[in-house]
């Protein structure tokens, strides 16, 4: 599959498994999982068939992991706005955690502290490159230092997506570094 086939299949994927699974008349478990095979009749009903080849090769070859597949069911590993319960255990975090943000929020957070916005948690990265990445989707990207030590320590919960992203509930404005 070429990368372009590859990355409106995973964006379509995002949509329909994060965001708006009604559009295609699927329901999402409390778990955020559908069947496979629901899903792809699903796409080829709804004008966009992908084939269980295709559907194996971006969940395998995804850059970020974004897809799960269980047990004949996938589900998408982090991002979504509608209601899920990914039961992802609450962990310990690394000391330092980092998010990737913009320059023109940078007020905001600075009085509210990064909250989850449309998303159910706070997005944050394990190094300083991924954040990079993060920021940069929406401009300049502007690189902010979380103390998530601190703030485990001081009862905070955080949770690790399937791929890898750090999620917190809110991050009040004293555990943030900016530049
Ligand atoms: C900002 C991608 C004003 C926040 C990425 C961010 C990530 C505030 C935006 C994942 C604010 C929300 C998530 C406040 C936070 N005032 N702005 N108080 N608090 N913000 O997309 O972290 O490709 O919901 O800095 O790789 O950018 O989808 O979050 O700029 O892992 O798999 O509000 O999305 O993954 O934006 O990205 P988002 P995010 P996928």
């Amino acid at each position: 599959m070429d990368e372009r086939r590859m990355v409106r299949i995973s964006k379509y994927l995002a949509k329909h498994l994060r965001h708006n699974p009604q559009r295609i008349g699927i329901t999402l478990d409390a778990g955020g999982w559908v069947p496979v095979d629901v899903l792809l009749r699903a796409t080829a009903e709804h004008g966009f068939p992908i084939t269980a080849e295709e559907l194996r090769e971006v969940v395998a070859a995804n850059d970020k992991r974004r897809y799960a597949v269980e047990d004949g069911r996938i589900r998408a590993s982090q991002g979504h706005s509608v209601p899920v319960e990914l039961g992802l255990p609450a962990l310990e975090p690394p000391e330092v955690l980092y998010h990737g943000t913009i320059g023109r929020f940078v007020a905001a957070i600075k009085k509210e502290g990064l909250r989850p916005m449309n998303r159910h948690h706070v997005h944050l990265s394990p190094d300083r490159e991924t954040a990079m990445r993060v920021g940069a989707r929406r401009g300049v990207p502007v690189v902010l230092v979380v103390a998530a030590g601190t703030m485990h320590g001081d009862g905070h919960p955080f949770r690790r997506s399937d791929n890898g992203v750090w999620l917190a509930d809110l991050v009040p404005p004293a555990y943030l570094r900016f530049p």
